[in-house]
């Protein structure tokens, strides 16, 4: 289902003076209202294919209705999102789950959805029907040859349909590990998993990247062979310049400060994308921004200023990924508001003015330092997202417009209450 021009133009002229009150209000205090509308139009975030489903719990699944059950209808969604609001140009696709059968028409859809590939995911973590060896104990890191060999020719299969798909990244995230002191020689599993990710990387076309995802512990419970920053910047580093490290905000231990991390990995050249969601606990792949928004603020902060003070593109020079999925909203609305939540923080670390808060370092002026940031995160930047949508084409309230169409309702009558999306 998608929407038309009409549809769109008439919601927004509804909206049209409440709007342009809220905005006058807020555009007042900005000096530079017009480049950040700007930038924000720009500022696309990639939509993972697995999170237009429910998401499974631990214990269970419980699908929602009229879910997306081809690769084409994971497309359509997607584009759906995009027209709402202009922000969601990119999907990240997961193999199996979304092998594509005919790469020359899932180009022409994406084309006319306006939408590009995004990251492609390899799956080593789940064990396939009909799939020959197990990865019960791991796939890149296995003691086994046999089955690192399966997990690497898996990866270089996966390149294989994004090149076909013009998609220009692989991110590779394992759930490699183990679950009890002594079963893994830790060594042995590092070395491992280094060799199968250069054979990978090897494959990797000149002008694609790796992302070496991290994650601190789960479905392994005593250790994680990539298991934090640390880890993945070893192997993204012995690998070459085309690995980088990918931060899943949901991938690190209690209180860790991301934003540092993110600091540091932009200083050495090694940060690749990221995986945005939220959590209160571990990796609860929550609506991004529902938990720790002043976290994702401070980490748009340490984004912005990194990249600028690198000359870096904001746009294109790291990986802007959603890694969310959960089971009780619609997942349409979910990942509405998880992108609102990033082009907030985002809109919000470019009201920093880097000259005064580097003037408040330079003099200790911790107070000052602290306002300068509270300042901006405490400014209400939405009149301006709003802004950046009625002139991209978008919607003035993107959900409100989805409630209103009833767009769930459509895709149930069109795809069946019990349409179900492959995936976690
Ligand atoms: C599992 O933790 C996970 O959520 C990782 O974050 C991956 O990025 C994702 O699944 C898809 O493979
Ligand atoms: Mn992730
Ligand atoms: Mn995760």
């Amino acid at each position: 289902m998608l929407l038309t021009k009409l549809q769109i133009e008439q919601h927004n002229e509804a909206l049209l003076k409440q709007h342009q009150r809220n905005f006058e209000f807020v555009s007042g205090c900005i000096p530079n209202a017009d480049a950040l509308i700007k930038k924000l139009i720009d500022f696309q975030v990639a939509i993972p294919s697995w999170a237009l489903g429910n998401g499974g719990t631990r214990f269970g699944r419980f699908a929602g209705k009229g879910e997306p059950s081809t690769l084409e209808q994971k497309l359509e969604d997607v584009g759906l999102l995009h027209q709402l609001n202009r922000s969601s140009g990119a999907i990240s696709l997961h193999i199996p789950w979304d092998i594509p059968k005919d790469a020359g028409a899932l180009k022409q859809l994406a084309a006319q959805l306006d939408l590009k590939f995004d990251a492609m995911n390899s799956n080593t973590f789940q064990d396939q029907p009909g799939q020959q060896l197990s990865y019960k104990f791991g796939s890149l890191q296995h003691v086994d040859k046999a089955v690192r060999q399966q997990a690497i020719d898996h990866n270089i299969e996966v390149i294989k349909y994004g090149k076909e798909l013009g998609a220009e990244s692989l991110t590779v995230w394992l759930a490699d590990g183990s679950c009890f002191p002594g079963q893994l020689n830790f060594r042995k599993a590092f070395n491992n998993t280094l060799d199968s990710l250069g054979i990978i990387y090897d494959a990797l076309p000149d002008n694609w990247k790796m992302f070496v995802e991290y994650k601190a512990y789960e479905p392994n419970f005593y250790s994680t062979t990539v298991g934090d920053w640390g880890q993945s910047y070893l192997f993204a580093s012995k690998l070459g310049d085309k690995a980088y490290t990918l931060v899943d905000l949901g991938h690190h231990l209690p209180n860790a400060n991301i934003e540092q991390i993110v600091a540091l990995l932009l200083n050495e050249k090694k940060l690749g994308g990221f995986h945005f969601n939220d959590s209160k606990y571990g990796d609860d792949d929550l609506t991004v921004g529902s938990i720790k928004p002043y976290q994702l603020f401070l980490i748009f902060k340490e984004l912005v200023e990194g990249m600028d003070a690198r000359g870096m593109d904001h746009t294109k020079d790291l990986g802007w990924m959603i890694d969310a999925s959960h089971n009780v909203k619609d997942p349409l609305e979910d990942l509405l508001q998880s992108v609102e939540a990033i082009k907030i923080a985002y809109a919000q670390a470019l009201l920093v003015d880097p000259k005064k808060l580097e003037a408040a370092q330079q003099n200790n002026d911790v107070v000052l330092a602290q306002e300068l940031l509270q300042g901006a995160y405490r400014t209400d930047v939405r009149p301006l997202l709003a802004a950046a949508r009625l002139k991209a084409g978008a919607a003035l309230d993107p959900i409100g417009l989805y409630r209103q169409l009833k767009v769930r309702e459509q895709l149930v009558k069109e795809r069946g209450e019990h349409a179900v999306a492959t995936g976690l």
